[in-house]
């Protein structure tokens, strides 16, 4: 540079072009120019409600900023260990995470889940999500926006849902069944009781018991498969071509008669069968494709990446539907999401009643900006859970419409919430057991 333009650029400085253009030495200065005045949130609180409104265990997260009003909920319902995922959030992720500030979720997702170094487990994935979830609420409720829009905008209006239609006896189902659709619901779960058996998914009549070595719940697979695909055959016939029809297998049957389950209701055209093998057995799916062409929908169980990618690349189902809060909250669902598009799988996010409505939210806003979404499972919100959680998704017509308000657009009244506390059953919220008759337990 010559000497003149040098002695020109220091006499603009000396007369107070800095003043209007102050000198960036470095980056870091300039990200700080960037943010100065909006600085992030800073976390102040984590705290945790806990609440049954409707016979099921909730699990909340809360979030609290240092900027007045500025707060977040999570869902971190693990209804069957509920006890546990309290100390999970107070105990360790919130001492690891007060004061940082809110704007980075990935980042915070990705440290908290190291931070235990073992990883994947039910208790500590429902924690991450409380955390996570709570995060994305703080951030649209600084952005004035829902969820849904940060998240990329919506893929369709409102979220096409299926309805529980269960009963001890055909009739019962078909007419329930005929019921939701009258109110409009295209799609229908069906599940019928075994007399005697505790079946999934249905009261049952005391009928004839199977002979057995114990007094306790009793459940032979061999029964109710011929029962249940008894009931597909009926309702095939008496709700009509036009329905759509879904089942939970529930993980209930050997591998082979999953497989052969799967191939006997091909023909009454489903929608989907549900979860037919447990985690477990997941090579099995293999030998269900070879078979026929049912799909298949599976992942309620799911914890760990090592579970769902297999089966997603090597395109062995239909329909991811894993329990969002199980895998750590929407930010890996929403991965999850993108990755089965790539293989044209669809989503069908677990949402059976021990989900939160803020949990629900989240369901939603997957459906909505994910172009691969299937469908929604539906699970109505009592008066209680209303009165504590204001703003849950609305349901006209089989479609689930989302709230429009910033974040998630849920207000809970934490007041309200106290007056449903956990209730003390006999097992604290967890299952008992089911056995076949020579008292074998099985998995429910
Ligand atoms: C479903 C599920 C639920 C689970 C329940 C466990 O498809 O809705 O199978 O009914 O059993 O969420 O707590
Ligand atoms: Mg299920």
């Amino acid at each position: 540079m010559s000497i003149e333009r040098r002695g020109l650029l220091k006499s603009i400085a000396g007369a107070g072009a800095l003043a209007l253009a102050p000198r960036i030495t470095n980056a870091d200065e300039q990200v700080a120019r960037a943010t100065r005045g909006t600085p992030p949130p800073r976390i102040r609180d984590i705290s945790v409600i806990e609440c049954q409104p409707d016979g099921v265990r909730l699990t909340v997260v809360k979030i609290t900023t240092d900027q007045p009003g500025l707060y977040g909920y999570g869902c971190a319902t693990f209804t069957q260990r509920a006890d546990l995922v309290k100390p999970a959030v107070e105990k360790y992720l919130r001492p690891f995470l007060l004061n940082k500030t809110t704007d980075r979720i990935e980042d915070i997702w990705q440290s908290c889940y190291d931070s235990s170094y073992w990883k994947n487990g039910p208790v500590l994935n429902n924690a991450l999500s409380g955390i996570d979830q709570a995060l994305w609420d703080i951030k649209g409720r600084q952005a004035g926006m829902p969820v849904y829009q940060l998240a990329g905008g919506k893929c369709r209006e409102a979220v096409d849902c299926y309805a529980h239609a269960s009963g001890p006896d055909f009739q019962d189902v078909v007419d329930i069944a005929k019921k939701y659709m009258e109110q409009g619901f295209r799609k229908v779960r069906v599940q019928v009781g075994v007399p005697g058996m505790a079946a999934y998914g249905s009261a049952h009549k005391d009928g004839d018991r199977l002979k057995s070595l114990h007094d306790g719940p009793l459940f032979e697979p061999a029964y109710a498969m011929r029962r249940s695909l008894k009931l597909l055959e009926i309702c095939r016939r008496e709700l009509g071509d036009e329905v759509e029809l879904l089942h939970d297998m529930h993980e209930r049957f050997t591998p082979n008669q999953a497989v052969q389950f799967c191939k006997e209701a091909e023909q009454y055209r489903m929608f989907f069968l549900e979860d037919p093998l447990s985690p477990e057995d997941l090579g099995y799916f293999r030998q269900i494709r070879r078979n026929c062409a049912t799909p298949i929908a599976m992942g309620e169980l799911f914890n760990s990446p090592y579970e769902w990618q297999p089966l997603i690349a090597e395109q062995l189902i239909d329909y991811i539907r894993v329990h969002v809060s199980q895998v750590g909250g929407f930010s890996p669902a929403r991965k999850i999401a993108i990755l089965a598009e790539q293989f044209g799988v669809k989503t069908a996010w677990h949402g059976p009643g021990d989900v939160s409505p803020v949990g629900h939210m989240a369901n939603v806003t997957l459906d909505l900006v994910s172009y691969n979404f299937g469908i929604q499972e539906y699970s109505p919100f009592n008066d209680r859970t209303q009165a504590i959680f204001q703003g849950c998704p609305q349901m006209k017509d089989g479609y689930l419409w989302v709230n429009e308000k910033p974040g998630w657009g849920i207000e809970i009244d934490e007041k309200e919430a106290a007056k449903s506390p956990f209730t003390a059953g006999p097992l604290n919220g967890g299952w008992g057991e089911v056995r076949l008759r020579d008292g074998t337990v099985i998995k429910q």
